[in-house]
C-alpha cells in the first residue's frame, strides 16, 4: 500500500460560508487523515508567489484578491493514493462541471471561487505544504 499526502486548503469562499466543518467532514469520512491543520491568510506577496504558475493567466489579479481577502484553512491529508483521490473528492475546477456528491459541487458557486484546493502532484504538494507548514508542524513528515 502506497499511503501518501496531499496538500489542501479551504479557500476563503468556503470559510466565509461556513462550510469549514462541513468540508472537514467530508475530507475525514473519505478516509484522509490530517496530519496538518491551520487557520491562516495570505499576504499578496504570498499569493503571488504560491500561485506564480498562473501569473500569465487572464484571472491572475482576481484570483490574488479572491485568496487574500480572508482566512484559508490548510491542511496537509495522509491516505493510500492522496493526490489522485483527494482530486476526485474536490472536483473539477468548475463547480458546473464537477460531479455529483464532490466539494466543489456541494459547496462552490463559480470557477474563480472553488471553496478548495487540493495538489495536482506529489512535488507540488510537498512544495505547497512547505510554503505553509514550518518543519515542525509537519510533525508526520512529508
Ligand atoms: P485546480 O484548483 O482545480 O487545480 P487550477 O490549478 O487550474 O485549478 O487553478 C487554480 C485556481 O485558479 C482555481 N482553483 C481557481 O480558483 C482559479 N482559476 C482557474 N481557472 C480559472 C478561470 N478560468 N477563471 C477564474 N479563476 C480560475
Amino acid at each position: 500500500m502506497n499511503i501518501n499526502t496531499t496538500f489542501s486548503m479551504i479557500k476563503p469562499d468556503g470559510v466565509e460560508n461556513g462550510h469549514v466543518g462541513s468540508i472537514i467532514n467530508k475530507i475525514v469520512g473519505a478516509g484522509f487523515n490530517i496530519i496538518a491543520l491551520k487557520m491562516t491568510q495570505f499576504s499578496k506577496k504570498e499569493a503571488k508567489s504560491f500561485y506564480h504558475i498562473h501569473k500569465q493567466m487572464p484571472f491572475f489579479d482576481d484570483l490574488i484578491s479572491f485568496i487574500t481577502r480572508g482566512p484559508i484553512v490548510a491542511m496537509v491529508l495522509e491516505k493510500e493514493n492522496a493526490v489522485n483521490d483527494f482530486r476526485t473528492l474536490i472536483g473539477s475546477t468548475d463547480p458546473n462541471e464537477a460531479a455529483e456528491g464532490t466539494i466543489r459541487k456541494l459547496y462552490a458557486t463559480s470557477k474563480g471561487e472553488n471553496a478548495i484546493h487540493g495538489s495536482d502532484s506529489d512535488q507540488n504538494a510537498s512544495i505547497e505544504a512547505s510554503f505553509i507548514f514550518s518543519d515542525r508542524e509537519l510533525f508526520n513528515g512529508i
